[in-house]
């Protein structure tokens, strides 16, 4: 199909997406979307991957017995997992077969601004239609998909699904687990439950149905003895996930933006929402049993949390191991130093307001027009968050480096594209704009923060 029939003509409709707020494509977006749908090629060697996903509802069976309305890609939740090299080029046809748009956001790749999937920099793709996403993969590390419109209903629903990108240079372990994390709020009639009100609002939306893969507090096995490296997503719209595996020790190999510089040793992980991690675990002993919980995380919400299970995991019997987990992963050069100067303050607070009872704010609006960013000039952000809530940052297109917490340097180098603010801090992060002008954002990655307004969108320019 070509460009001209997907990019027709939609100005006549109405877009909603985060209430009455409605961001529109720029005029020239149709070429600029031919020019950089034109110039992906894979490098040589490698090939294109093409990929169908078709968004659609279907019954899906989240466990025995229990059958939830969902919406999905291809009939599955999470979706498939898409997977490429570093060099491929992915081809991405998404048809629409839900009652209303979407698009699909890339969430981490660094694309072309016409390719990131938001009503910014594409007419949504209505019912029935279809629109074809193509960009390079740039770099190794595990991502994930998802839709950027109506997101707190289009996420909750099952719309969501991993994207594994694979560099020439990765670790062997003897085996690998994609494990996407989400939880699922319910009604009474086990069916998805309204959407809104005060505590969703306020808090995010979270559920007491936890699914890893789609399924309700599954069982997952490893052999005695091996060592496996697990990808993991966390999916939910609100829910932080302070990852447990039985209290054992285990080893961060990466994070967002790909492998870190060495591993680190950890009993628990913090998953903000949005957040990746991947991990070397075991070895363990055969018919040691483990419990994957997210562990009691306060985050100064409405509604409270204690310790959670997520999923089992089983040791079976032994079984020999190749895996080795390198002492050097890779080298991560700084981009500024921690004592950098920065250049711009992203404050996310609230503000009260009489219609909406709270907003969601970046430098006291909604919605944020912020200043533009020039190709190559170094950002370093002090990203603010005044509240007394945890909010997750994330930035579109663009990996960043944490410099420091409230003057305080982070445990270790690596390339982010969430962070999570913890209340009350300043978070100073630098990033590179390396091309790719257009229309950018970033956000607060609790989806109902976003969209009452918890977000700020600013040019990359030449
Ligand atoms: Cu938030």
């Amino acid at each position: 199909m070509s460009a001209q029939r997907h990019m027709h003509d939609h100005s006549a409709h109405v877009h909603s997406n985060h209430g009455s707020f409605v961001h529109e494509p720029p005029e020239a977006a149709r070429e600029l979307y031919r020019e950089a749908r034109e110039s992906a090629l894979p490098d040589s060697g490698r090939e294109v991957v093409s990929v169908e996903l078709e968004a659609r509802e279907v019954d899906w069976s989240i466990a025995p017995g229990t059958v939830v309305r969902a919406w999905t890609f291809n009939g599955q939740v999470p979706g498939p997992v898409i997977e490429g090299r570093v060099g491929d080029v992915l081809e991405v046809r998404l048809t629409n077969r839900l009652p209303e748009p979407t698009a699909v956001h890339w969430h981490g790749m660094r694309l072309p601004a016409p390719m990131d999937g938001t009503e910014m920099v594409q007419q949504l793709v209505q019912p029935g239609e279809s629109f074809t996403y193509r960009f390079k993969l740039l770099d190794a590390g595990t991502f994930w998909y998802h839709p950027h419109v109506n997101e707190t209903v289009q996420l909750e629903r099952g719309l969501y699904g991993a994207l594994i990108v694979r560099g020439d240079d990765e670790p062997v372990l003897d085996r690998e687990q994609v494990l996407v994390l989400d939880d699922l709020k319910l009604d009474r009639n086990g069916q998805v439950a309204k959407f809104g009100g005060f505590v969703e609002r306020h808090d995010g939306r979270e559920g007491d149905v936890r699914l890893v893969n789609g399924k309700r507090e599954p069982a997952f096995s490893i052999a005695a003895g091996q060592i496996e490296r697990w990808r993991v997503v966390n999916a939910a719209s609100a829910r932080y996930v302070r990852l447990s595996i039985g209290g054992a020790a285990f080893r961060i190999l990466g994070t967002d933006g790909g492998l870190i510089e060495a591993p680190v040793t950890v009993d628990e992980v913090l998953l903000a929402p949005g957040d990746r991690v991947d991990i070397a675990v075991g070895p363990f002993a055969a018919g040691q049993e483990l419990a994957i919980d997210a562990l009691r995380y306060s985050r100064t919400t409405i509604k409270r949390r204690g310790d959670e299970r997520f999923a089992t995991l089983r040791v079976g019997s032994a079984k020999a191991s190749t895996a080795v987990v390198p002492e050097r992963l890779r080298v991560i050069e700084p981009l500024a130093p921690s004592s950098a100067t920065p250049n711009r303050t992203v404050d996310f607070g609230i503000k009260y307001s009489l219609r909406r009872g709270i907003d969601f704010v970046v430098n006291g609006e909604r919605h944020k027009t912020d200043e533009p960013v020039r190709i190559g000039e170094l950002q370093v952000w002090d990203v603010v968050n005044s509240t007394l809530m945890d909010h997750p940052f994330h930035l579109h297109g663009y990996f960043f480096q944490v410099l420091s917490v409230d003057g305080e340097l982070p445990a270790w180098r690596s390339w982010e594209d969430v962070v999570n603010l913890p209340p009350k801090s300043t978070t100073r992060i630098a990033w590179m704009p390396d091309g790719r002008p257009g229309s950018w954002m970033y956000h607060c990655h609790i989806l109902e923060h976003h969209a009452a307004g918890m977000m700020g969108h600013f040019e990359v320019v030449r």
